[in-house]
């Protein structure tokens, strides 16, 4: 029973709102930015490499690279501003210190921190794939053969697949999210509505996709309609610009055929022969260094915070280059390298930014 007493402190509490534990846990100075946003992370970690990642993240030992990178700009920076403030001896200054030696150390130090995140941000992220090419070329049997499982119909009949199926994989504990798409047949082949529009939705996965794998059916291989219907295919898809760089080619089919394709990735979806090549070339394809140690979970909002910071740093590096009249100039980059640095820790972040990160974690955490 609850008593009257209790009732009214009862009547007092509420439901937390979203992140609020965290974000408490960050005003009281107990966890920085980037931890807080491991916390989340490692919630919502899809794999094991994920959430080793997430907890190296929120250990601090990301926090702590990125502060003793902030620590060394703060020094470079407090040596330029008193140099300003005794321009006479300005130059000896600076070399006696060996300001250039120290802007390139820094540098250096960033570039690395920056392999390190993008890594983790293909963890957290991972990669979005498409499968695409002709009808019945065998793109369900590889997403099947690829995720281990009967997920997309696979039949003779060619234009089986309309609707999109997707599936996350994970290949060494990078997530890869691998959409099966309705065959590609030109514009008035298909008397199908629901195929026409199949068609369309495929279209539209591989604009946004970040690799697509181009099949193809090594046993119709010199058939002038399939053959002229790869060239279609293929000019339509280099049509799409630079994110041509990232169509990976896959000759399918490779047990019933006796010819062999130059070039590309052959393999079976039936056996499975050939489908480790795939994976490492898709992993290649995105980036993903298995070789890097301790990587720790990263987002977008880190890298872009890097970039921002790399970029001043490189601007600072001209300006230093350009004499002793740029001085000014060299002090206010090296600010804005550090207070873009700062932004991923949140020693220097808007309400704004507070808001939007806090606000994305579930009830309760
Ligand atoms: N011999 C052989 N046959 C295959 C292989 N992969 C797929 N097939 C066969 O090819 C046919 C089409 O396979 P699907 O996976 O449905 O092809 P799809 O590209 O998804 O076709 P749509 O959905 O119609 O665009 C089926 O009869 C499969 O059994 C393979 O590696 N070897
Ligand atoms: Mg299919």
């Amino acid at each position: 029973m609850v008593s009257g007493s209790d009732q009214s402190r009862l009547a007092r509490l509420r439901l937390a709102e979203p992140g609020e534990f965290t974000q408490r846990a960050f005003l009281n100075d107990k966890l920085d930015l980037a931890q807080a946003e491991a916390v989340a992370d490692l919630i919502e970690a899809s794999t094991e490499a994920a959430a080793r990642s997430a907890g190296r993240s929120l250990s601090g030992e990301f926090s702590q690279q990125i502060d003793a990178l902030r620590q060394r700009i703060v020094r470079l920076r407090t040596l330029v501003e008193a140099t300003l403030d005794f321009p006479e001896e300005e130059i000896d200054f600076l070399q006696q210190a060996d300001a250039h030696g120290q802007l390139a150390a820094i540098t250096a130090t960033l570039a690395g921190v920056m392999a390190r995140a993008r890594q983790g941000a293909l963890l957290r992220e991972g990669l979005q794939v498409v499968l695409a090419g002709q009808p019945n070329v065998g793109k369900s049997s590889l997403l099947n053969a690829l995720a281990g499982a009967e997920l997309a119909i696979v039949t003779a009949i060619p234009g089986t697949t309309r609707d999109k199926v997707s599936q996350t994989i994970q290949i060494e504990g990078v997530p890869l999210h691998v959409i099966d798409t309705a065959g590609l047949r030109a514009e008035g082949e298909t008397a199908d509505e629901v195929e026409r529009i199949g068609i369309a939705r495929s279209w539209e996965a591989i604009a946004q996709a970040d690799a697509v794998i181009f099949l193809h059916d090594l046993t119709r291989r010199g058939q002038p309609d399939y053959e002229a219907a790869e060239e279609a295919i293929a000019q339509r898809l280099a049509d799409r610009g630079a994110a041509g760089t990232n169509i990976v080619h896959v000759h399918n089919k490779a047990d019933a055929a006796a010819t062999h394709a130059d070039g590309g990735i052959t393999l079976s979806a039936r056996t499975g022969a050939g489908l480790d090549a795939l994976r490492q070339a898709l992993l290649a394809r995105a980036g993903w260094q298995a070789a890097t140690e301790g990587v720790f979970i990263a987002r977008k909002r880190h890298l872009l915070a890097l970039q921002r910071t790399q970029a001043h740093l490189a601007t600072a590096h001209e300006q230093a280059a350009a004499g002793d009249t740029a001085l000014e100039l060299f002090a206010e980059e090296l600010r804005l390298a550090h207070n873009a640095l700062s932004e991923i820790t949140g020693a220097f972040s808007s309400d704004d930014l507070l808001g939007e990160i806090f606000g994305n974690f579930c009830i309760g955490k």
